[in-house]
């Protein structure tokens, strides 16, 4: 039996207890898994161990999963998946530990964007390292009338810029 418990004083976000994704991934159970992720935004399927193999054949069953666009980001027999940490001589480089550091939503850059991304902590600091999520479609639903006006008038331009930086909003650099 499958239990969903929203995070309790968060704005999105719910746990999903009751799965152990080593067993037969069943239509009826992506069904779950996907209807919590669309009310949640956020699902946490905790206390899973499962090898690089297995949770490609997982990210596999929402879908087909999008290699990184940097080759060198790609894990080696496994193009799908991409390992971010400082812990294996690779990921000592801070570009490769900082990477995710800002605020990004993955893969918005393709042309057919991934409708979901996955992570899978195998070691995490008992301080810091936390990994925030924002709700971006509750964003766009708050709206103020001063945002809708100058989403009406100029549409929604994107800036892409992989710095430390907020990008600046007058088309300057
Ligand atoms: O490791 C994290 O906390 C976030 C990772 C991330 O955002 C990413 O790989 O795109």
């Amino acid at each position: 039996m499958i239990e969903v418990v929203p995070i309790q004083n968060a704005a999105h976000g719910a746990n999903l207890c009751g799965i152990d994704l080593n067993k037969t991934i069943t239509p009826s159970l992506m069904k779950t898994l996907t209807d919590a992720l669309y009310e949640h935004r956020v699902i946490l399927i905790k206390n899973q161990k499962l090898t690089k193999a297995r949770y490609l054949e997982f990210g596999r069953s929402w879908g087909t999963p999008i290699p990184h666009v940097l080759d060198h980001m790609r894990m080696p027999g496994y193009p799908e998946l991409l390992a971010v940490g400082n812990t294996e001589k690779k990921d000592s480089s801070s570009d490769i530990r900082n990477g995710a550091a800002l605020w990004h939503t993955d893969q918005s850059y393709e042309r057919q964007p991934a409708s979901a991304t996955m992570l899978y902590s195998i070691l995490v600091p008992s301080i810091g390292g936390q990994t925030k999520l924002a709700d971006m479609s509750a964003a766009y639903d708050a709206k103020t009338k001063r945002l809708l006006w100058r989403i009406s008038v100029r549409g929604l331009p994107l800036i892409y810029k992989n710095s430390g930086k907020a990008p600046k909003t007058d088309g300057s650099n």
